[in-house]
């Protein structure tokens, strides 16, 4: 029993997230000459963020995702725009240049899970397995007594 509580508790220790990386910002531009956004795919994890950053392009482009997610704004030449992924965002998120999403101006943004918190053993779950033997117990004893009691007083009264 101590030692099943002690190798839960070390299991706990063992699991238990090791200092958090600091956040990343991924920043996605755009390849002019292409219609494509530089990464086209973008892989973080949540905490992360990802930065739509253009300057001075020939035409404007825009990020907006298809769920509405995120967005950029109206397309323009001059782009600066952060988001960044909180806890509970993990997902793909898919967004597209809105004047150029026919030539394929379109790209991706995975975000993974972060690091799950440790768990906490539930000690109720120890103690319930230990209940049923016992039961049984205090009722037996006591029709052992009733019955030599009643077997005595049963042959005082024949003899
Ligand atoms: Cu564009």
């Amino acid at each position: 029993m101590l030692l099943m509580l002690a190798c839960a508790m070390l299991a706990g220790d063992l699991s238990a997230p090791m200092a958090e990386d600091e956040p990343e910002v991924v920043v996605v531009t755009v390849d002019s000459t292409n219609f494509r956004f530089s990464p086209a795919s973008v892989e973080l994890t949540e905490g992360d963020a990802v930065r739509f950053f253009w300057s001075g392009q020939a035409i404007g482009h825009n990020a907006v995702e298809n769920e509405g997610a995120f967005s950029t704004g109206d397309p323009e030449r001059d782009v600066d725009v952060t988001f960044v992924f909180e806890e509970g965002s993990a997902g793909t998120y898919n967004y597209v240049c809105e004047p150029h999403e026919a030539m394929g101006m379109v790209g991706t943004i995975t975000v993974n899970p972060g690091p799950e918190p440790a768990e906490e053993p539930a000690p109720e779950a120890t103690m319930e397995s230990e209940d049923t033997p016992w039961l049984p117990w205090p009722a037996t004893a006591l029709a052992v007594v009733v019955g030599a009691r009643l077997r005595r007083g049963h042959s005082e009264g024949n003899g």
